[in-house]
């Protein structure tokens, strides 16, 4: 049976910067190869706000084959959707932070006309044969404007946040309209199993909905298919850049052999546990002398979403605990907390993973969590370090061998890092080993390849996206 050529168009909020010297995001080098080689299209916002982005066509160039197309935002979109409902109402929600979701009804009215900008963008550029993959909850109303407007590709739809309890869910302003919204796609991938488990409670809970066979559901006269796709690195890539870069010697300054250090790698959000992660260390400072100049807490975390009140809030508190920490703890020789607020480059950071003994990753909640991923990578599989991770981060679900926490008790957090900077070879090893088959099972090829394999299910005929 011949397999019938399939081109995928992929949509999200921003496109991949094609143009970068080189690619930092997994996601666009996953996805760009994956769309140079099937001549797909990638579709997003440019980034830009201008005045007159609703008169100006998008931009559309050519990138190996791949077809990157853009439109800007005028600067009431840009607030109403981007900044406005999208990150300051449903991002906090999807987190369980409905102490932060701000609704804000003209808000999630632009939300909603912005996807039937995007639609009227791609009509144009989409035929029935094409795989549209929608991603992140920037775009739920998609398939739903799509559809409106006569399209009868497939649509897939992937969730990268968690999705949260029915309860939660059900008290963001305009969910009905989001869950309506997600029921029209063919296809709405969940990074966990608790998170598709959620997704159906919902549905049967607020949208009348019930559970046909295996992952298919039904409501309001739609069905579609809620799987589990947990997102995975490019491990073997990973593994293979963490050696190359492990042979360049040392990046941390050497502070006697009986120095450790705890690595933690984060945008600076209020979803990542950072204040708790920075308590925890110091209680492990207090409650565990005997580690008091025999250890330090490198954490990086790259600015994010900055003109949001919310944002500039957890960094005075991340940067006023740094300070006690080093304040209190610290002396000539030994400063315990080295704060990074930027970014480091790839390398660098696969160094610093592959230096630290403890990789830190504490977010009070979290899709996946690619650090937890990166950092087990990362580690010399002879003498690894020892990952100290969030229950609550999707990662978790996998990576049980890592010592679980919960972020939210920072005694047990403290006692986690004691137990992780002295566990025995042995231990560690086993414990990395078993990580590391999982990580490098599920990578980033198997996560794309089985949602698009799934996204296509319904076809008799397998689904090809290279054509001769
Ligand atoms: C969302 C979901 C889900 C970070 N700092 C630097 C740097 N990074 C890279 C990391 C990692 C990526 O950014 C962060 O990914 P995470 O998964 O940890 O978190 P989010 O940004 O919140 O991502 C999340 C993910 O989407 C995928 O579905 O897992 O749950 O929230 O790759 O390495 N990279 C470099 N320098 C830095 O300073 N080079």
């Amino acid at each position: 049976m011949t397999a019938k050529p399939r081109r995928l168009v992929v949509v999200s909020n921003r496109v991949a910067d094609f143009n970068a010297k080189f690619q930092t995001g997994g996601l666009a080098v996953a996805l760009g190869d994956t769309l140079k080689a099937s001549h797909g299209v990638w579709f997003g916002w440019s980034g830009d706000v201008t005045e007159d982005a609703v008169s100006t066509a998008p931009k559309v160039e050519n990138v190996e084959g791949l077809t990157v197309a853009t439109i800007d935002l005028t600067p009431e979109e840009a607030e109403g959707y981007y900044y406005g409902y999208a990150n300051r109402c449903l991002w906090p929600a999807l987190h369980y932070r409905l102490d932060l979701a701000k609704g804000n009804e003209a808000h999630s009215e632009i939300y909603f006309n912005v996807s039937a900008r995007f639609a009227d963008a791609l009509m144009p550029l989409v035929g029935p044969d094409d795989l549209i993959w929608v991603h992140d909850y920037h775009l739920i109303p998609l398939a739903e404007e799509l559809r409106g407007r006569g399209c009868t590709a497939r649509i897939g739809f992937f969730l990268h946040t968690p999705f949260p309890s029915p309860e939660i869910f059900a008290a963001v302003p305009g969910q009905k309209r989001l869950g309506n919204a997600l029921m029209v796609y063919d296809v709405v991938g969940f990074q966990t199993c608790s998170d598709r488990d959620n997704f159906r409670r919902y549905v049967a809970a607020s949208l009348d909905g019930e559970q046909l066979r295996g992952d298919r559901i039904a409501a309001q006269g739609e069905t579609t298919l809620a799987s589990v796709f947990p997102i995975g690195i490019d491990a073997t890539a990973f593994r293979k850049l963490a050696e190359s870069e492990s042979a360049k010697g040392p990046l941390l300054p050497d502070l006697g052999e009986d120095m450790k250090t705890i690595i933690g790698v984060d945008r600076l959000d209020y979803t990542k546990g950072l204040p708790e992660r920075l308590r925890a260390f110091e209680t492990l400072l207090e409650d565990f002398p005997e580690h008091r100049g025999r250890v330090r807490l490198v954490q990086v975390a790259p600015p994010t979403r900055e003109t949001l009140p919310v944002y500039q809030e957890i960094r005075e508190e991340v940067e006023r605990l740094v300070g006690r920490i080093n304040g209190r703890f610290g002396d000539l020789r030994w400063t315990p907390v080295t704060y990074l607020h930027r970014g480091v480059p790839q390398d660098i950071l696969t160094r610093l993973y592959r230096e630290s003994a403890v990789g830190l990753v504490t977010p009070l909640r979290d899709g996946m969590n690619l650090v937890a991923k990166e950092y087990v990578a990362a580690q010399a599989p002879q003498d690894p370090g020892v990952l100290v991770l969030s229950r609550f981060a999707g990662a978790a679900e996998q990576l049980r061998e890592a010592l679980l926490i919960n972020p939210h008790d920072i005694n047990e957090m403290a006692r986690a890092l004691d137990r992780a900077l002295t566990m025995p070879r042995q231990e560690r090893w086993a414990r990395h080993n078993r990580l590391w088959q999982r990580i490098e099972t599920y990578d980033l090829d198997t996560w794309r390849d089985s949602f698009i394999q799934t996204f296509a299910a319904s076809d008799s005929d397998p689904v090809n996206l290279f054509p001769k």
